[in-house]
């Protein structure tokens, strides 16, 4: 079963997780959610997924994850998981084929550590168009996002590798593609100007099957994000 219209509240349950299946609560456009979906794209895991209305969540979504926020995931045996990285990392130990942490557990902790540095960007990316609506000078922001810009670039060259754990895409990859998918969204792609081999890796990874299969077309992210900042999103824009 695969849903792809939000659920609100009010809404009826779905029916339990069939076995064999792993099931996604999601919302189309969170780029935490698509973190988890690129996971399972990767490794080809079988999945169904339910959409939130994260405006007017059902009580049945609440009782699974009182928190409310989604990527939320749900085995047949009823364990629910949550927080993007911790859904990821459940998937690649689940299921075995094409692993995207490394084997080694320093190798693994390189990537956790890169990921800790990576949660620090992020909120530049929300912040500073907040502050654009707002009619600030949010120069002083984008040039502190070019720094950490820069350093994942300086990451890159001192590494000499074409994604970030080595030359193929692995889990630190995905855990921050969605934010670059959005850059145009954000108006900030020039911040990547200065940055030539973070350029080339985010063309890199739109060349990967997983990113083309969970990627929006520009205008869709858009006009989503339009109606998020007037306050009445539209879960379902594009269907
Ligand atoms: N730390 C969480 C993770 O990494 O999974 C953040 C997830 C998150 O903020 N998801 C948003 C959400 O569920 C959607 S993009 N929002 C609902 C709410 O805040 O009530």
């Amino acid at each position: 079963m695969s849903t792809e219209k939000c659920f609100a509240k009010g809404s009826a349950a779905p029916s339990s997780v069939p076995n064999g299946y792993i099931r996604l609560y999601s919302m189309r456009f969170c780029p935490f959610a698509q973190r988890t979906r690129l996971v399972l794209s990767a490794k080809g895991i079988k999945h169904d997924t339910i959409n939130i209305n994260l405006k007017d969540k059902p009580d049945w979504f609440l009782e699974k994850n009182p928190l409310g926020l989604v990527p939320t995931l749900e085995t047949p045996a009823g364990e629910v998981i949550y927080e993007s990285p911790i859904t990821c990392d459940y998937l690649d130990e689940v299921y075995p084929e094409k692993k995207l942490l490394p084997s080694s557990p320093f190798g693994r902790a390189q990537q956790k550590m890169m990921l800790e540095q990576f949660s620090k960007i992020t909120p530049y990316f929300y912040k500073i168009p907040m502050g654009r609506k707002n009619g600030e000078d949010v120069s002083g922001l984008e040039a502190e996002l070019k720094e950490k810009l820069s350093k994942l670039n300086e990451d890159l060259v001192n590494k000499k590798t074409k994604f970030f754990g080595g030359d193929s895409i692995t889990m630190i990859d995905y855990m921050m593609w969605p934010w670059f998918e959005r850059l145009e969204v954000f108006e900030l792609k020039h911040c990547l100007d200065s940055t030539p081999e973070l350029k080339k890796w985010t063309e890199r990874m739109l060349d990967d099957m997983a990113v083309k299969a969970t990627m929006h077309s520009m205008e869709n992210h858009k006009a989503f994000t339009k109606t998020y900042g007037e306050g009445k999103p539209n879960y379902d824009y594009g269907l």
